[in-house]
């Protein structure tokens, strides 16, 4: 397992890194998703690819790699600070630790809706966010949206917190989340996304969370078979390229690389929108129970992890904006 890791992240590794040092000069750039071909977040990075050949007689292009090939999460993060990947395309809950603007829109009912969570990363907050990763090296492309977030267990209903109490609950490599997981009543296991299903299937962990979407396309659903309506975080994903690709463009192919990109966020959400759809009755008719939660409960639970990062002086501004746009 340890040396098939290795294996699988040092030839990942050498494929972003040679590809990563040719993009500025040949103009093909290289993107990583753990999504399967077919994902809304993987379709947008397409598209932006096909919109950049269009626009510059196929001067710059983009080569996704999907499906995790690339890499986890963090690695892939890596990878594009240091300008060994030109693009990556992954949730905010992966930049929570390194990147502390990111935490506050994944708090745990710090959003209301969808169209909540949209007006938000459309607006001042969404800028904010989007210009803190300059700090870090990497140029914040565009905010994609990922729906809401549930449980999902191979054990029972959840109804309130207390249900959840005894549960190994599988979460991404973000404190936020942590102590989310814990404040509701589980025991939190962090994993990478591409470890949840065999670690459901050995009952290393009961249950885990995610949006209709990746739990259809992950098949996490054919194991976990309760999927509880808990809503608890909007974690919306980030598309990000490094510092050094986007320096090394001409001036005009910045400008044309931003512009493009905020426009495939229309583009990814219609996706998304019947995606989503499309996975809750692919989930639904294969047979899993499906339960709406105790609201107040859950809120009154979560209540304390939202109030401490709210309260923390670089995070009061965005949590201003993000109420205002309620
Ligand atoms: C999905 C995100 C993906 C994350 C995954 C996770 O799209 O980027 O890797 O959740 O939970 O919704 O790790």
């Amino acid at each position: 397992m340890n040396r098939r890791r290795f294996l699988v992240g040092a030839s990942a590794a050498g494929v972003a890194l040679a590809t990563g040092a040719r993009a500025a000069t040949e103009g093909l750039m290289t993107a990583a998703d753990v999504h399967p071909s077919g994902y809304p977040t993987v379709e947008a990075v397409r598209w932006i690819g096909k919109r950049l050949e269009e626009l510059t007689g196929g001067r710059l292009r983009i080569r996704v790699y999907y499906a995790g090939q690339l890499g986890r999460e963090g690695d892939t993060v890596d990878l594009t600070r240091f300008g060994a990947l030109d693009i990556t395309r992954v949730n905010f809950a992966s930049l929570n630790n390194p990147f502390p603007l990111t935490r506050l829109f994944a708090l745990p009912y710090v959003f209301d809706s969808v169209d909540h969570m949209r007006r938000v990363v459309d607006g001042e907050a969404g800028k904010i966010v989007l210009k803190g990763f300059e700090q870090r090296d990497v140029m914040g492309l565009a905010i994609y949206d990922a729906g809401s977030r549930s449980f999902y267990n191979v054990r029972r209903a959840i109804r309130e917190p207390k249900d959840l109490h005894g549960l190994k609950v599988r979460v991404p490599p973000s404190d936020i989340f942590l102590e989310m997981v814990t404040a509701l009543g589980a025991e939190p296991t962090p994993l990478p996304f591409g470890e949840v299903y065999s670690a459901l299937q050995t009952h290393l962990i009961d249950g885990a969370e995610n949006n209709w979407r990746s739990f259809q396309s992950s098949r996490h659903y054919e194991v976990a078979r309760f999927i509880s309506h808990s809503e608890h975080s909007y974690s919306p994903e980030a598309l990000l390229m490094s510092r050094r690709t986007f320096d090394a463009l001409a001036p005009q192919d910045r400008e044309l690389v931003l512009s493009t990109a905020r426009e495939s966020v229309a583009h990814m959400r219609e996706l998304w929108d019947k995606m989503e759809a499309e996975a809750r009755e692919t989930v639904l008719a294969a047979g899993v129970n499906f339960n709406e939660i105790d609201r107040g409960a859950f809120h009154r639970a979560a209540a304390p992890v939202l109030e401490k990062y709210t309260s923390r002086s670089d995070l009061k501004q965005l949590y201003e904006l993000v109420r205002a746009a309620a």
